[in-house]
């Protein structure tokens, strides 16, 4: 896939092949990541980077917008078919902007938003202070109960109606439980606010039907399309029919400007590979590696957040293991797994040092992981836990990692051979 680059810039050329080298050799287990197909890879370095296109089919401000149309209808099509959606709107580029659109179709500037903590596991664009929205909206947060670790939607329904927010977010970046969308479209029905879900983790399980979507209860869905739905680098949002205007005025002119018909492309094949039988086998084992490897850590005496896991990845509490997150992290990380420092409910350390660890199984379980694997990553971890800092460990456990990586290739062989 570098034949011209190679020539004309080995420099670069070069670190792709070691970012490859990397990513064949590590375990990869960040909760945000997943491994793009090839044709994925494919779609996106087409000549469809080459067209600037603004506005919708049939209402394009440039020319030679034809092929492009057929594109974005196809995926309209598909999307909605995978989703069981009423309107898709595929025009953004990321989870994020994705977000922003459906902010700029409905909010006026000081309206309120009700989302969960940062900090218990929402994200960063639903207004958190150190994001520029917070600088536009209102917002007030709800999250998880301090023993159960689940969403606490009595206190979420007392704060509704105390506040009368303008939208209600559900969706999060470390949240390993089933959110009841029902409960909280009822809530939000009854203050009058928009319900928004965010399922950028979640879209590929959602796909697949392995856990309940949000389409049918929340007004607006949005996701990026990476994580667990394994495609391009970019967004989606879906609506329901009497929204479908607004979300595409709020989204462009709205909030976007020129689109990335190279990503809508990949997402185009991704719409398709994803209402296959292989794509809802992967998902329905990134589940049960999941709980294996909650299970299997909790015999080692790690505790898991909220006591285990509904969906790909899973939060680890180390204060027991008398570690902190950073540490584990790294320590992990000079092994050859991949994962990210995550603060834990209630924590009491700061954000750049955390109480624990998210893992996601979405990356390793495409490569093939199954039980038997998982458990012997569990044991890993467990073994560079006791002694995180001691190198004749951390090198015992690179080699067990490595050994067990490398039977399960990243990619098929060949596939980036010029
Ligand atoms: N929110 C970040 C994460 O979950 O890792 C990136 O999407």
């Amino acid at each position: 896939m570098l034949k011209f680059t190679r020539q004309s810039d080995p420099e670069i050329a070069a670190l792709v092949d070691e970012e490859l080298h990397r990513q064949e050799h590590n375990i990869e287990m960040i909760a945000s990541e997943s491994t793009a197909p090839l044709e994925v890879m494919e779609l996106s370095g087409s000549v469809f980077t080459n067209k600037t296109l603004e506005g919708y089919p049939g209402r394009r401000f440039q020319a030679g917008s034809e092929v492009a149309d057929k594109v974005e209808r196809l995926a309209w099509e598909r999307a909605k078919e995978l989703f069981g959606a009423e309107h898709v709107n595929i025009q953004s580029y990321s989870g994020s902007t994705a977000n922003y659109s459906v902010f700029a179709s409905v909010l006026n500037p000081g309206d309120k938003i009700l989302a969960m903590r940062l900090d218990q596991g929402g994200h960063l664009t639903h207004g958190s202070p150190a994001n520029w929205v917070s600088k536009i909206y209102t917002h007030v947060f709800y999250g998880v109960d301090k023993e159960t670790e689940r969403i606490d939607y009595d206190a979420l329904d007392k704060l509704a109606k105390e506040e009368k927010p303008k939208m209600i977010i559900a969706g999060a970046s470390s949240y390993p439980r089933l959110i009841d969308y029902e409960r909280i479209a009822k809530i939000a029905e009854e203050v009058g606010a928009y319900f928004m879900v965010d399922m950028a983790h979640i879209a590929g399980l959602v796909a697949a039907k392995v856990i309940p979507s949000p389409i049918p209860y929340a007004d607006f869905v949005t996701s990026s399309t990476t994580k667990t739905f394994c495609s391009a680098r970019s967004g989606m949002v879906f609506c329901k029919e009497k929204y479908a205007k607004i979300l595409d005025k709020g989204t462009f002119p709205g909030s976007l400007g020129s689109l990335m018909f190279h990503t809508m492309a990949a997402k185009t094949w991704s719409f398709k590979y994803a209402a296959s039988e292989e794509f809802r086998q992967i998902m329905q084992q990134v589940v049960v590696n999941a709980r294996k490897l909650a299970e299997e850590l909790t015999k080692y005496g790690f505790r898991i957040v909220s006591g285990g896991t509904d969906n790909h990845l899973l939060v680890v509490d180390l204060r027991g293991k008398g570690i902190t997150g950073t540490v584990f992290q790294d320590a992990l990380d000079a092994v050859g797994i991949t994962v990210n420092k995550n603060m834990i409910p209630f924590d009491p350390e700061k954000p750049s040092v955390t109480s624990g660890v998210r893992i996601g199984l979405t990356s390793v379980t495409q490569r093939g992981l199954k039980e038997p694997e998982i458990t012997e990553i569990a044991s890993i971890m467990n073994q560079v836990a006791q002694a995180p800092t001691d190198e004749k460990n951390l090198a015992e456990c690179k080699e067990r990692a490595e050994a067990l990586i490398s039977k399960f290739p990243l990619y098929q062989a060949g596939a980036f051979d010029d």
